[in-house]
């Protein structure tokens, strides 16, 4: 195979930024598998170039002009962008691929745009890229292995990417781990409910982990496990035989089912700093938060209770919940969750708007055949921006009211305050404050309260949401071109435009060609209920 050089970007943001949020915290963002797919590409004989992109870097300038082939990493809120570079990368001669959550939740629509679209990525497909390397136009062709990779490089073998990445982060600096893919719950709107719970080789992280140790003074870890120890005890034990007790700090995403008081115990001794239990919802999913059939007030109670012994041990736990799920009526879960906030101060509330994203839930398929999503561009699809789900029991204006409440209330001055003075641990009580006056406090406050009003007073907007019209309201497009700026003049003719409804047809033509197989047996997912 000739020697190829490679470009991979990391698209951590959307648009160009000079927040102070984005200066400190993106460069943490970064992804893993843009490191490990420049890894493997190395490894084989070629020339990588890699870029994180945090909002501050000219990604035109930063690529050579004469690359083979361009890697791109995107989420949904990144395919604008992502879609614009491409273009800009093959008028220059270059093949392009796109892998990460954008080309697993949407892969027809980014055949549209590249020339090789990747769902599981192992080093095979990689080689399998590389080996083809052709353009694919008009249509680009999909290409995945059979199941996520048994095996990832780990830091070391990263770490060039990594640090590189790192030194763009100003004053924390926190290196990307994985020990853990797919997860045995099967929360209905997740990606992973329905991947196999796999741990990956713990003799790696425990060599990831001293070889950390020769790097910081006080290694940083974020595990981007999607459900962070499942199997708790080995992956405590690995930590502890790598690790002097306390050396290093971590932060996980965990569900409240995995922190019992003693695991709590164990999570406290080993340097735990952060953590962020998904509560979801006060009237489902029962099984991650252990709250069993337990629902509305009865569950604030038992789950505020649990927070407040997680805070005894964490000294930071960002909460994580879901608006506009079909279970939700009327202002009782909004009021629900500030009754929670009463009694749990402490905990940052991270909110998100329920967002269908393509094919990535089977859930979404129900939302399909209902007819109700609504075809908001890409670039707003970050679970904050836009919700593209036609609430079931609100009207939109009405929804939109609960939501700058709940946010008013969860990001105004007493509650800042209260969460403040209930922290005692410096860094995590400041964090708090920071991102309640920035961009997730008052900045989500200020947009809401934006979009309430032009719910109200742009009747083509309000079209749109009701599903009584197509197209693209003015404000969408203004704003895209806004922040894609000089890459505007890239973006593909019709990109800002999707299926939205891609998922149900290739679900119904693939069921047709093999009939009789049923949407039921999809929906239910290929992994038996686990109420662990
Ligand atoms: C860990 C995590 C994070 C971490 C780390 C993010 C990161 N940069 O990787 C943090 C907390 C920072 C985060 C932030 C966000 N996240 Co997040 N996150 C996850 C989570 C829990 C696990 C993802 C993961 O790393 N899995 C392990 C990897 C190895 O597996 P994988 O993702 O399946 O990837 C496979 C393939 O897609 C492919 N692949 C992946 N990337 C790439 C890149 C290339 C170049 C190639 C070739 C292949 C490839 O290879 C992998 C192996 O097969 C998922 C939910 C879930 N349960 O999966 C949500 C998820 C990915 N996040 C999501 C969202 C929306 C966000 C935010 C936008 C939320 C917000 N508003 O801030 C931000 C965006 C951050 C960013 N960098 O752009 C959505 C994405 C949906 C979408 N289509 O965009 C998900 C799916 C959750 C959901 N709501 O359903 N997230
Ligand atoms: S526990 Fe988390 S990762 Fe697992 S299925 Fe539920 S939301 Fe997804």
């Amino acid at each position: 195979m000739r020697k190829l050089r490679i470009g991979v970007i990391d698209l951590v943001t959307r648009q160009p930024t000079r927040a102070l949020w984005a200066r400190v915290m993106h460069a943490n963002l970064a992804s893993i598998m843009p490191q490990v797919v420049a890894t493997w590409c190395e490894e084989q004989g070629n020339d990588v170039t890699f870029v994180c992109y945090t909002g501050f870097e000219n990604l035109v300038d930063e690529l050579p002009n004469d690359v083979d082939i361009v890697f791109i990493g995107a989420f949904t809120q990144a395919a604008q962008l992502s879609y614009a570079l491409s273009n800009l990368f093959r008028s220059k001669g270059a093949i392009t691929v796109i892998g990460g959550p954008h080309a697993r939740c949407y892969p027809e629509d980014a055949q549209k745009y590249f020339d090789y679209v990747l769902g599981f990525t192992d080093k095979e497909t990689i080689r399998n890229v590389l080996e083809d390397c052709t353009p694919n136009r008009p249509i680009g062709v999909r290409m995945a292995a059979s199941q996520q990779p048994t095996t990832l490089p780990g830091v070391r073998e990263r770490w060039k990417f990594i640090e590189m990445t790192l030194q763009k982060a100003p004053l924390i600096k926190i290196v990307p781990m994985i020990g853990s893919l797919g997860c045995p719950y099967t929360c209905s709107f997740c990606t992973d409910s329905v991947i196999p719970y796999q741990q990956m080789s713990f003799d790696v992280i425990k060599e990831d982990l001293r070889f950390l140790l020769q790097k910081f003074k006080r290694p940083r870890i974020g595990w981007h496990d999607p459900n962070f120890g499942v199997r708790f005890d080995d992956y405590m034990d690995a930590i502890e035989d790598a690790v002097p007790p306390g050396s290093t700090d971590f932060i996980a995403e965990s569900s409240l089912s995995l922190l019992s008081e003693p695991h709590l115990k164990r999570l406290n001794q080993n340097g735990f700093k952060a953590i962020l239990p998904g509560i979801e919802s006060w009237y489902d999913m029962g099984n991650k938060s252990k709250t069993g059939r337990r629902t509305g007030l009865e569950k604030v109670h038992h789950v505020s209770d649990h927070i407040n012994t997680i805070l005894k041990y964490i000294p930071y736990v960002q909460t994580n919940f879901v608006f506009g799920l079909d279970v939700d009526e009327g202002a009782e879960p909004f009021e629900l969750t500030k009754r929670f906030l009463n009694m749990a101060p402490g905990a940052f509330p991270a909110y998100s708007l329920l967002s269908a994203f393509g094919e990535a839930a089977p859930l979404n398929l129900e939302y399909q055949r209902d007819n109700r999503i609504v075809p908001v561009p890409f670039h707003f699809l970050n679970n904050n921006h836009a919700m593209n789900v036609k609430p079931k029991h609100y009207s939109w204006p009405a929804f939109y009211d609960h939501l700058v409440d709940v946010s008013k209330h969860s990001f105004s001055w007493p509650a800042i305050t209260k969460r403040y003075k209930t922290i005692k641990a410096t860094i995590p009580r400041w964090m708090n404050v920071l991102r309640a006056v920035s961009s997730e406090g008052f900045g989500r406050i200020k947009y809401h309260t934006s979009m309430r009003q032009h719910l109200e007073t742009d009747r083509h907007l309000r079209r749109y949401f009701e599903l009584e019209t197509d197209e693209l309201p003015q404000f969408y497009v203004d704003r895209v071109r806004q922040d894609l700026g000089p890459l505007w003049e890239w973006l593909p003719e019709g990109a800002l435009h999707h299926d939205p409804y891609a998922y149900l047809k290739s679900e119904s033509e693939k069921a047709q060609s093999t009939a009789p197989l049923n949407l039921e047996s999809i929906e239910a997912g290929q992994k038996a209920d686990s109420s662990a």
